[in-house]
């Protein structure tokens, strides 16, 4: 009897537990639901606010400050007017690469995006170099891509080849050592001979005395975004001698010596009387090849055994003044370290070579970082930050996600920082409209 009536018990909190659990379900799918709402509706407010600053933008232009780095403030108002216009008054420059035969499809890819993303507005001189002759087949189809004349040059040998006054043994020593080591490239000479043709040889070439600017293209690189100006013509008004895309630290197993001889130049020129420097120590960008503080979340993602916080410009992708190249102060700097021999003994990069001098030599104001222009050489990418600069120069990026930009590898927060600045739009009337 005792027994059933236990059961009983039992039985009648069934009906209790099943409303337990009903009330679990539905308040956990509410929970569910509400927290969806709650995504939904912030995706909403976001996507809002975004209409409502864009609207802004175009409609009450002077009303509102965007944060950027942008040096233009007119970038996100401009109507991009994507035909050739033949009284355009184009800069004196050239779009330059260097290039092998076999590296053709990849020279075409490259071309085919930027004449489509730029140069088909404007329709600048391709300048083509190689250290052996180009292939009828690459002058064919390169000149049928180019919207601007395209030329050809042979690179002289004494321009390209290592000069006589390597140690070919110690050199092959140390070639042995770089590749045990495992360092990139470390191992190759022909790469040893481009690093030291680009630092302190393309600009002599007789092909390009005609010109005042160059712009660097690489094989299979990419370009996402329309150009919302002509570079060139920025870099001309605003007396620019240097820009960029993406600032990254360099390897430091490739340049172990090159600081120490940068240091030594240094001392050599502050050494000479005010007048006869080179370097100007308060007006150039030393600090932002020197500073290894934190900066937000990150440090230096390298540690470095120098002064020099490996910062360098990437120069796959670089626009600058040939007549600063050509100058007396850079050639004196480039034969400095050249006469070490760090190009060949080690794998100095002509990325850090222009880069520290351009930080030395030039003042931090004649060099840009330019922050609407969607790039990528494999490893990385980068493109414009704000939605409204993808959107209004109709970029493809690779993966928004995946930006250099502002990321721990990235340079660029230290330039902010010790370089020509980040500011606001609007505090800068450059360009007339
Ligand atoms: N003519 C010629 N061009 C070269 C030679 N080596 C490299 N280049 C070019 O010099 C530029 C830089 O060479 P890359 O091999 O791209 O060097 P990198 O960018 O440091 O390395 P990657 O990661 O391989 O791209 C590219 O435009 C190459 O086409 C060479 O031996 N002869
Ligand atoms: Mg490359």
């Amino acid at each position: 009897m005792l027994r059933i009536r236990k059961s009983l018990l039992l039985l009648s909190f069934i009906p209790i537990l099943y409303t337990i659990i009903r009330i679990c379900w539905i308040v956990g799918i509410r929970h569910k639901i509400s927290n969806s709402y709650h995504l939904k509706s912030n995706e909403i407010n976001i996507r809002y606010d975004n209409i409502q600053r864009r609207k802004f933008v175009f409609e009450f232009q002077n009303k509102i400050k965007l944060s950027s780095n942008s040096f233009d403030s007119n970038v996100f108002r401009y109507k991009l007017d994507n035909d050739f216009d033949p009284n355009y008054e184009k800069i004196n420059a050239t779009i330059l690469m260097l290039v092998r035969n076999e590296e053709l499809e990849g020279a075409l890819d490259s071309m085919r995006q930027l004449e489509d993303r730029f140069n088909r507005r404007y329709h600048y001189d391709w300048v083509f170099l190689n250290d052996v002759p180009f292939t009828p087949e690459f002058k064919e189809a390169t000149t049928f891509m180019a919207s601007g004349d395209a030329q050809y040059a042979l690179i002289p040998p004494e321009d390209w080849n290592c000069p006589s006054s390597i140690n070919q043994t110690q050199f092959e020593i140390n070639l042995a050592q770089m590749q045990d080591d495992g360092v990139l490239y470390g191992n190759s000479k022909s790469y040893r001979n481009m690093c030291r043709f680009n630092s302190g040889y393309f600009f002599r070439q007789k092909i390009l005395d005609q010109y005042d600017y160059y712009f660097r293209v690489e094989p299979n690189v990419k370009y996402f975004c329309d150009f919302p100006y002509d570079p060139f013509k920025i870099m001309e008004q605003r007396k620019l001698k240097y820009g960029w895309v993406i600032g990254l630290y360099e390897y430091e197993n490739t340049i172990e010596t090159l600081w120490d001889t940068v240091a030594e130049y240094i001392k050599f020129d502050q050494d000479k009387s005010i007048t006869n420097r080179d370097i100007n120590m308060s007006t150039n960008a030393y600090n932002f090849i020197t500073d290894k503080s934190q900066i937000g979340e990150f440090g230096p993602v390298t540690g470095s055994n120098s002064d020099y916080n490996l910062c360098h410009f990437w120069s796959n992708f670089e626009i600058g003044d040939l007549n600063f190249f050509r100058s007396d102060k850079y050639i004196k700097f480039f034969e400095y370290l050249d006469q070490s021999g760090g190009f060949y003994y080690e794998r100095w990069g002509d990325a850090p070579v222009h880069s520290i001098a351009v930080s030395l030599l030039l003042n931090k104001d004649e060099i840009i970082h330019f922050d609407e222009i969607g790039y990528a050489h494999a490893p990385f990418n980068t493109c414009p930050i704000s939605d409204i600069g993808l959107l209004s120069h109709r970029c493809r990026c690779q993966d928004s996600t995946d930006n250099i930009a502002i990321d721990k590898h990235s340079c660029l927060m230290r330039w902010w920082k010790n370089g020509s600045g980040k500011f606001f739009m609007q505090e800068d009337n450059y360009i007339e409209s």
